[in-house]
């Protein structure tokens, strides 16, 4: 006799569900009592299953089952709004920073016990062991090779020193300005802090990341891809033709047929077109010159994308809306001729797809990560994105190539932790997980222009990544060869 679970009365067990079955003359095949088993309300499956059984019926099967469960929608839920105006003023630049401490510090408060500064202040007491929460306002070194670091919360600032006899982080990573951190560390009598550890705010280290439990049990895809480049004379149609075919199911074995039919979502996550003056002598590159007209040929390519696959755009440094992130949605006027299985939305956005949550990013400043990381590269785009996630923020450097708005919120900073994180705009393929989260930089569309040859950069073009919306594992499709 199997034991009644105390802990949900929902849960059934297979003996269980097999004599339900087996009462009434019915005969249960055991995959069809798998899925009455994962079902959230097994009982009154089992009573509206046996009510639609006519006679004929000797043995229940998945069919039977499948045809009692709601059908599966898979719609797009956009989790993120822009605020409609942003001066730039002196307030916002500091409502900006303001948010971005408080919602990092929150994260850092989460995981370590931390102390106000102005509280270490007014105590000096020297040698005792004491942790900080601040934002990192000033970095310079010492004539004797030290490194002064100066911290700063909303009570006051502190002094912090990294000793350069003692290995306080791993050497391939940096402390930024700006960034909040927290330092745990010993006090002189003259208040300065003398580092032993640093905390970066991080996502937590298990993965158990996905707060909901996913909507569709069937197998359910979404294809992730970004910098298509339309309008440039480097764009591959040929590339992007086979793989619309592969959407729609028109090529391959049965398998990859299967496969392209549990596409349900396409993110792009921007440059969608070339745009207009962007690089110098661009216009020599350009197949279609004039801006409404590539967003056009953009709108004409995705018409052939099967129309029951949602597609999510979001903007890119090319694309004809403000360079400073975040940036909103493509405006109207861009997106009459676009299908209406097409959502814009902010770059960066969260959006949530069959349960899962997938933070688009165009990826700017990756840029910036990769100038300043030892170690890092362009090869790599996955390993960068890590070093987001650790310090829950898209862009932690301020004031490089990536611009921001400073509206009174950082909208940049990472405050809730994704299923994934998609990003593009380095055009390489990266692919990996970070403590859970699955990091995708999907490539490019668009083959090697001759400024990318002048800048020495190798792009990885005709590549759209394969993400199971159920286990939040990528993959690489080629599709040019
Ligand atoms: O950016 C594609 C890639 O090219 C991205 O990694 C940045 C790099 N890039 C773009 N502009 C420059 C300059 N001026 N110097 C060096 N590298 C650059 P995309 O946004 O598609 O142009
Ligand atoms: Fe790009
Ligand atoms: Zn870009």
């Amino acid at each position: 006799m199997p034991a009644h679970n105390i802990l949900s009365d929902d849960s059934m067990g297979e003996t269980k569900i097999i004599q339900r079955f087996a009462e009434v003359g019915y005969q249960i095949h055991p995959d069809a009592v798998a899925m009455i088993k994962e079902h959230g309300a097994p009982d009154k499956l089992i009573q509206d299953i046996l009510a639609s059984l006519d006679g004929s019926v000797l043995v229940v099967k998945p069919e039977h089952i499948k045809s009692r469960l709601p059908q599966p929608t898979y719609g797009v839920e956009v989790l993120d709004a822009l605020p409609t105006t942003c001066v730039g003023n002196y307030e916002e630049f500091l409502g900006y920073f303001h948010d971005r401490y408080a919602k990092l510090s929150e994260i850092l408060r989460r995981r370590i016990g931390a102390r106000p500064i102005e509280s270490i202040n007014l105590t000096k007491k020297s040698r005792e062991e004491v942790t900080v929460i601040g934002m990192v306002s000033t970095i310079r070194d010492t004539s004797n090779g030290h490194r002064l670091v100066e911290l700063e919360d909303p009570t006051g600032m502190i002094p912090v020193l990294f000793p350069n006899n003692k290995d306080v982080f791993d050497p391939s990573t940096r402390i930024f300005l700006d960034e909040v951190i927290g330092i745990t560390g010993s006090l002189t009598n003259d208040g300065l802090l003398i580092a032993n550890r640093i905390t970066w705010p991080d996502i937590p280290p298990k993965k158990n990341n996905r707060g909901e439990p996913k909507q569709n049990s069937e197998a359910c895809y979404a294809v992730l891809i970004s910098d298509t480049h339309v309008g440039s004379n480097t764009f591959l149609e040929h590339a992007w033709s086979r793989f619309v075919k592969w959407l729609n199911a028109e090529v391959g074995d049965d398998n990859q047929k299967a496969l392209a039919k549990r596409v349900r979502y396409m993110v792009i996550a921007g440059d969608l077109v070339d745009g207009i003056g962007i690089y110098p002598n661009q216009e020599k590159e350009l197949t279609t010159p004039d801006i409404y007209g590539q967003y056009e040929a953009a709108a004409n390519l995705l018409k052939g994308v099967p129309p029951h696959i949602k597609i999510i755009i979001s903007p890119g440094n090319h694309d004809a809306v403000r360079q400073a992130e975040p940036q909103p949605p493509l405006f109207n006027e861009l997106t009459t001729a676009f299908p209406p299985n097409v959502t814009f939305v902010n770059n960066p956005s969260l959006v949530k797809l069959n349960g899962a949550r997938i933070l688009v990013y165009h990826g700017r400043s990756l840029d910036d990560l990769v100038a300043a990381l030892p170690g890092a590269s362009y090869e790599e785009p996955d390993k960068v994105m890590a070093e987001m996630l650790k310090r829950r923020h898209l862009a932690p450097i301020y004031g490089g190539k990536t611009t921001i708005v400073p509206g009174g919120t950082d909208h940049l900073a990472i405050d809730s932790v994704p299923d994934v994180l998609h990003c593009g705009h380095v055009h390489t393929v990266g692919i990996s997980k970070y403590r859970g989260v699955t990091l995708v930089n999907s490539g490019t569309w668009q083959s090697q222009t001759e400024f990318q040859k002048s800048v020495n950069l190798e792009p990885v073009p005709g590549c759209a990544t394969l993400l199971d919306l159920n286990t939040m594992d990528a993959s690489v499709l080629k599709f040019y060869t």
